[in-house]
């Protein structure tokens, strides 16, 4: 049993998680312009938590190799700017900026499963606690983990909570997201784990049950294949004991959902374009956003929702880290992300294919999204 959160009763060091390249996290905010808007409901600090000095350490570890990201994005590149039709994979969308503009989507009217989701974990949070009864909550894809204080807030008034393990491939998002739970949970021990969740999931080895939480419906972003590995992947990492809690999108009116992805005040948009920023930042292309225009539509055989980026022009982008010459033609599109939207017999069959059984369900009380907690089969 454990004391967390008693904002009075933090120790001055935090127990640290055992970890391969411990850092300090930098100070300061992220800065993104044109994502800045009122704070989020879940990231202003309640009062009753009040944050931490922010001169204290926070450990944070790099599972990955020196470069690995680096020459991930060179390699995603290359193959996917070469490719008919050309692609991009989703996870270079989230830089600072793209980061912040995520955030700022989830606040958007027409944008529903952060709230949607939020809801279920307000319901099922002390349920979730109750049968994972878990010291560690460790959450893949964190981002500003915001609807997470819902779980740790639960796992505390269990007695069972010691540790959290933020895991994003954003690390300045990671850090200032860590940072932040750091401070309103005084005698939790904080450990923001820089890695890619489909290379190295950054589990914690301390002994313990671990509830894996992967929220938001990223799983979506994964295409068929790769949520096949990714799950088997985890599955094969878990102990008994340990649980996986899995929020994912559900199929509904394509209106509904074509809507969430192209807003009215095109934040969705800037943030489908800022993956060609995050290029000409990295790599030294010279993509010019907008000789783009922003494009979701619904694969109904699929059921997915695609983004793509479409060109408003014939036009040459060179890209001179990887010495590549991208032509592309007018109204030529380029795939940046799928996001799949589930039912729930299928999201028990792709966990059961890869070895987990689902023991719970809930819904939001309009049926738009799904979570699941489920354990090693
Ligand atoms: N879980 C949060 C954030 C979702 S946004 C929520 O529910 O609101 C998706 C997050 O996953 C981003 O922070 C992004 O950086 C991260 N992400 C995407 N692909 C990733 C990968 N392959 N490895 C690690 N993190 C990834
Ligand atoms: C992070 N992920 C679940 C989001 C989604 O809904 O697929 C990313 C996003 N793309 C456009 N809007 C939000």
């Amino acid at each position: 049993m454990r004391d967390v959160p008693r904002p009075s009763d933090r120790p001055a060091e935090t127990p640290q998680a055992p970890g391969r390249t411990p850092h300090t996290a930098p100070p300061g905010p992220l800065r993104c312009p044109g994502a800045e808007d009122q704070p989020s409901e879940a990231s202003a600090p309640p009062a009753r938590r009040p944050a931490r000095k922010a001169d204290v350490a926070l450990r944070v570890e790099r599972c990955l190799p020196d470069g690995f990201l680096a020459e991930a994005l060179r390699a995603d590149a290359r193959a996917g700017l070469s490719a008919t039709p050309k692609v991009l994979p989703p996870k270079w969308f989230y830089d600072e900026c793209g980061s912040e503009l995520f955030e700022k989507i989830t606040r958007l009217d027409e944008y529903y499963p952060t709230r949607a989701e939020r809801s279920i974990l307000r319901a099922a949070a002390g349920q979730i606690a109750a049968a994972a009864r878990a010291e560690t909550l460790v959450e893949l894809g964190a981002g500003a983990a915001d609807k997470t204080r819902l779980l740790l807030d639960a796992m505390a008034a269990e007695g069972t909570l010691a540790s959290f393990v933020p895991v994003d491939v954003s690390e300045a998002a990671l850090i200032e997201a860590a940072r932040r739970v750091d401070g309103e949970y005084p005698g939790l021990a904080v450990t923001a784990v820089v890695s890619d969740f489909e290379e190295h999931l950054g589990l914690p080895s301390a002994s313990g049950a671990r509830l894996v939480a992967f929220l938001g419906g990223t799983i979506g972003n994964l295409l068929p294949g790769q949520r096949a590995a990714f799950l088997a992947s985890l599955r094969s990492r878990l102990r008994p004991g340990d649980s996986f809690l899995l929020g994912t999108d559900l199929v509904k009116d394509p209106a509904v959902l074509v809507a969430a992805y192209d807003d009215a005040a095109g934040v969705t948009a800037a943030f489908n374009k800022n993956i060609l920023s995050v290029l000409n930042a990295a790599l030294g292309a010279d993509f010019d956003p907008d000789a783009f225009e922003h494009v979701a539509l619904w694969d109904a055989r699929q059921e997915w929702i695609e983004m793509r980026l479409r060109s408003l022009q014939d036009q040459i982008v060179t890209v001179p880290a990887i010495d590549l010459v991208v032509p592309f033609a007018e109204g030529e599109e380029m795939r940046t992300e799928v996001s799949a939207k589930f039912r729930s017999a299928g999201v028990a069959a792709e966990l059961a294919a890869a070895g987990f059984s689902m023991t719970e369900w809930w819904t939001d009380d309009r049926g738009r999204f799904g979570l699941s907690l489920s354990v090693p089969a």
